[in-house]
Order: C-alpha cells, then structure tokens, then sequence
C-alpha cells in the first residue's frame, strides 16, 4: 500500500497552544486526523520534530519508505540548505504548506529553501493546507 510522509518542523508542536490569532485553535493531532481524512486508503506518517537532522534521517528513510512528502519545514523553510538536499536526493513528489501567508508576514519568511524543489506550495490557508497537499499528492502517486 502506498504512503505519504507528512513532516513538521520546529515549533509545530506548540499548535493550537500559543499564536492562535496566527496559526489557529487546531492541534497537529487534529492535523493528522485531516491528513487521514483527505487519504482515503493512502497510508499517512506523521512526524514532527525541532531538530533539523532528525527531519532530514525522515526524508532519508522515505526514499524507501514513502510515495510522497508534505512538508511544514517551520522556521528552516527559511534557513535550511540541508534540507533542501535531503529533498533533493527524493524521487517523488514533495508539497509545501505553510499554515500562515508567510508572503504578509515578515520579509524574511518571504523565500523558502524548500520550494525550488516542491511541485507545489500552499500557504495561508490555514490547517486546511494539509488536507489539500495530501489530495494532491494522492492524485499524483495515483497517477504513476
Ligand atoms: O505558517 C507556517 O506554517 C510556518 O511554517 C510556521 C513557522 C514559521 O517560522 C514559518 O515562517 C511559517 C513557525 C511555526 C511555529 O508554530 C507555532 C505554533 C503555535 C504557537 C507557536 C508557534
């Protein structure tokens, strides 16, 4: 059966805790339970981590394990050249979400070391974003 890893990056773990005004009411817990929904039969992973290395050993082991990536790379979206590699050295497809309209936000979270390498990127759209990455993907896994 096919998979998707759904990865989130630092600070994710505080959603729905702190910043509602930005990032909303809802958990990653109810985040996976809408990544679930939007899969159907496709199997979802869901991790989170604040360590960069530990996202790049799961982008690692999906090279084997896992159809396609969604990513909310947090704060390293913007920073991280590692885990541009580590995406690079994927072979399926890979979506981008951002929960906020980084483009509104602070100048620095305007580029992202991720999308060069994303076939698509979603933002501020809020958690809703996730469900969206994942029909995608499902379409395109389908497809091959
Ligand atoms: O909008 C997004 O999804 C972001 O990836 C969230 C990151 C931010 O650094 C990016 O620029 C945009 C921050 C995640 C922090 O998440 C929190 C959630 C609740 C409370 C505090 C932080």
């Amino acid at each position: 059966m096919k998979s998707i890893l759904v990865l989130n990056g630092p600070n994710l773990n505080l959603l729905g805790k702190r910043q509602p005004e930005i990032y909303g009411h809802a958990t990653l817990d109810d985040v996976a339970d809408l990544c679930r929904a939007a899969a159907g039969d496709v199997t979802i992973r869901m991790e989170q981590s604040n360590h960069e290395g530990q996202l790049i050993d799961w982008i690692h082991e999906a090279r084997t394990a896992h159809a396609g990536i969604v990513i909310n790379a947090g704060a390293y979206t913007h920073t991280s050249v590692a885990i541009f590699d580590a995406l690079n050295a994927f072979d399926g497809p890979v979506i981008e979400v951002h929960i906020s309209n980084v483009h509104k936000r602070e100048s620095f979270r305007h580029h992202s070391y991720i999308s060069p390498r994303a076939d698509g990127v979603i933002v501020g759209f809020g958690i809703n974003g996730y469900a969206a990455a994942v029909r995608q993907i499902c379409d395109l896994i389908n497809a091959n």
